[in-house]
C-alpha cells in the first residue's frame, strides 16, 4: 500500500481540504499532519481553535488513516521520517513566501524519489465567507485582546512593529518573508506615541490627546487582527488612568506600557539633552495597581516602562523600580536604553532575571540595534518592539518625491520609484 502525506494548518475544514482528502484517497493510505501551533504562527493565521481540536476535526472527516503533528512548516524531518510515496497539496503555493515551502517539499521528496500531486485550490465563494468568518473572529475583542499572552507562551521572542494607520496596519498584517529557508512575520504591533504623533506633525509630549489616539488605533483595529500594544506615555493622571485602561481594553487592545515619568513628557532618545523629571516608585505603583484593579479581565496587560537608564540613574535604580513595579501588579517589564551598544539592557535582563524569571521583559531597540532577536531572546526579553522604522523609511520616500516633483515640474521622473498605480488600487481587499 502506497503512503500518501498531506499537512494541515487549518481552523476549519472546507470543501478543498476535503477535496484534498478524497483526491489522496485514490493514491493509497492517507497520513494527515496537523501544523503545530508554533509553526503556524510563523507565516500563517493565529490559531483560532487547539492543536487537539485541529487534530479532531481532520479524524472527523473519517478521511483520513492517521493523523500526527508536524512541528515545523518545512518538511525536511516529516520526510525523513515518513517517507510517503507522495505529498499532496493544492496547487495556491507556487507564488509568495509559500513557494519556499513548495520547494523545500520537492527537494525533499527527489531525495528518496518521492513524489508530488498538486489539486486546483477550490476558492469559490463558500470557502471565501469561511475564510472572512476567521478572520473577523481574530479581529474579535475577546480573541485579539489575549493573543498577547498566548504569542508570549508560543514565541521565542514576540516580534512586534509600529503601526499608526490603516495603511502601516496592513504592512504589520500581511508581509511574510522567506528567509533562510524559514518564513516570518510579525507578531503584534505597537501604537508609538513618537510615531502617532510625528503623523499629525505634533511634538511627542502627550499632546496627541487619548481620544486622537483610540481613533488610531481604531484605524488599525479595522483592517488588521493582530494584537496591540498601545505606547500609553505617563498614563496621565491615575484618575484618567482606570477609565482609559477600561476603553483599551474593552476595545480589545492586549496591553498598555506606561513610563515612569512625570511633568512634561519628552521622547526617551532625547535622554538627559531635555529636562525630564521621573515618577517616584510610590506614586507609580499607585497608578499600576489601580489600573490593575479597574480592568475586567485578565487578559488586558499593565506593563510599566523604566526610564532609569535612559535618564542616567543607574543599573540598581532601575532594578529597585522593575522589583517595585512587579510587586504592585505590572505584568511586564519595559526596559529602555539610548546607548549604541545593547550592554546595560543585557546587564538589566541578567540581572533581572536571577530573581524573576517570568515576568515578562519588552525591550525597545532603535539605538541598539545591531543586536539579533535571538540574541534578546536568549537573555530574557519576551518583546521587541520595532518602535518607529516605518515612519523614518517612509518619510524621506515621500520627501524626495516632493523634491523630484518640484525640480522637474512633473511626475515622470520620479514614477519609476514609485508604486505602480494597479499596484496601489488593489492593495486594500474589497468585501
Ligand atoms: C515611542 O515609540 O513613542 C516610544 C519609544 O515611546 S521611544 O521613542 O524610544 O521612546
Ligand atoms: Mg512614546
Amino acid at each position: 500500500m502506497k503512503k500518501i502525506y498531506t499537512c494541515f494548518c487549518t481552523d476549519v475544514i472546507h470543501e478543498g481540504h476535503l477535496n484534498i482528502l478524497n483526491e489522496a484517497k485514490k493514491y493509497g493510505q492517507v497520513i494527515v499532519g496537523v501544523l503545530a501551533d508554533e509553526a503556524m504562527v510563523r507565516y500563517n493565521r493565529f490559531p483560532t481553535i487547539s492543536l487537539e481540536e485541529r487534530i479532531n476535526i481532520v479524524k472527523a472527516t473519517g478521511l483520513a488513516d492517521h493523523v500526527l503533528i508536524q512541528r515545523d512548516i518545512m518538511y525536511d524531518i516529516i520526510l525523513e521520517e515518513l517517507k510517503p510515496d507522495y505529498v499532496i497539496h493544492g496547487d495556491n503555493w507556487a507564488n509568495g513566501p509559500e513557494s519556499a515551502i513548495r520547494e523545500n517539499v520537492l527537494r525533499n521528496l527527489a531525495k528518496y524519489g518521492g513524489k508530488l500531486i498538486e489539486v486546483p485550490y477550490t476558492y469559490n465563494e463558500e470557502v471565501k465567507k469561511i475564510d472572512d468568518r476567521m478572520k473577523e473572529k481574530l479581529a474579535m475583542p475577546e480573541f485579539r485582546r489575549k493573543r498577547l499572552r498566548q504569542l508570549i507562551k508560543l514565541c521565542p521572542i514576540v516580534k512586534t512593529l509600529e503601526v499608526h494607520s490603516g495603511l502601516t496596519g496592513l504592512i504589520a498584517e500581511k508581509t511574510i518573508v522567506e528567509s533562510d529557508g524559514q518564513l516570518d512575520q510579525f507578531d503584534a504591533m505597537w501604537i508609538s506615541s513618537l510615531c502617532d504623533s510625528t503623523a499629525k506633525g505634533k511634538p511627542d509630549i502627550e499632546l496627541v490627546d487619548m481620544s486622537s489616539r483610540i481613533r488610531t488605533i481604531d484605524d488599525v483595529m479595522d483592517v488588521t487582527t493582530k494584537p496591540i500594544i498601545l505606547d500609553g506615555d505617563t498614563g496621565g493622571l491615575t484618575e484618567h488612568f482606570v477609565y482609559n485602561v477600561r476603553t483599551l481594553e474593552r476595545m480589545g487592545v492586549s496591553a498598555v506600557i506606561i513610563e515612569d515619568k512625570t511633568g512634561l513628557k519628552k521622547n526617551s532618545l532625547f535622554g538627559t539633552e531635555v529636562k525630564q523629571t521621573q515618577e517616584s516608585i510610590e506614586n507609580f505603583c499607585e497608578k499600576i495597581t489601580a489600573g490593575k484593579k479597574a480592568l475586567r479581565t485578565d487578559d488586558f496587560m499593565i506593563i510599566a516602562r523604566i526610564e532609569s537608564l535612559i535618564l542616567e540613574r543607574g543599573m540598581e535604580d532601575a532594578l529597585r523600580r522593575a522589583a517595585a513595579y512587579v510587586a504592585a501588579g505590572a505584568d511586564g517589564i519595559m526596559i529602555h536604553s539610548r546607548q549604541k551598544s545593547p550592554d546595560e539592557i543585557l546587564a538589566f535582563c541578567h540581572k533581572f532575571r536571577l530573581t524573576d524569571s517570568k515576568t515578562p521583559i519588552v525591550v525597545v531597540p532603535t539605538s541598539f540595534n545591531s543586536i539579533t532577536e535571538e540574541e534578546l531572546a536568549n537573555a530574557g526579553v519576551n518583546i521587541v518592539i520595532y518602535a518607529n522604522q516605518l515612519t523614518r523609511s517612509a518619510f524621506p520616500a515621500m520627501q524626495n518625491t516632493a523634491i523630484e516633483i518640484l525640480k522637474n515640474h512633473r511626475a515622470l521622473e520620479v514614477d519609476s520609484k514609485l508604486m505602480p498605480f494597479n499596484d496601489i488600487i488593489r492593495l486594500i481587499d474589497e468585501i
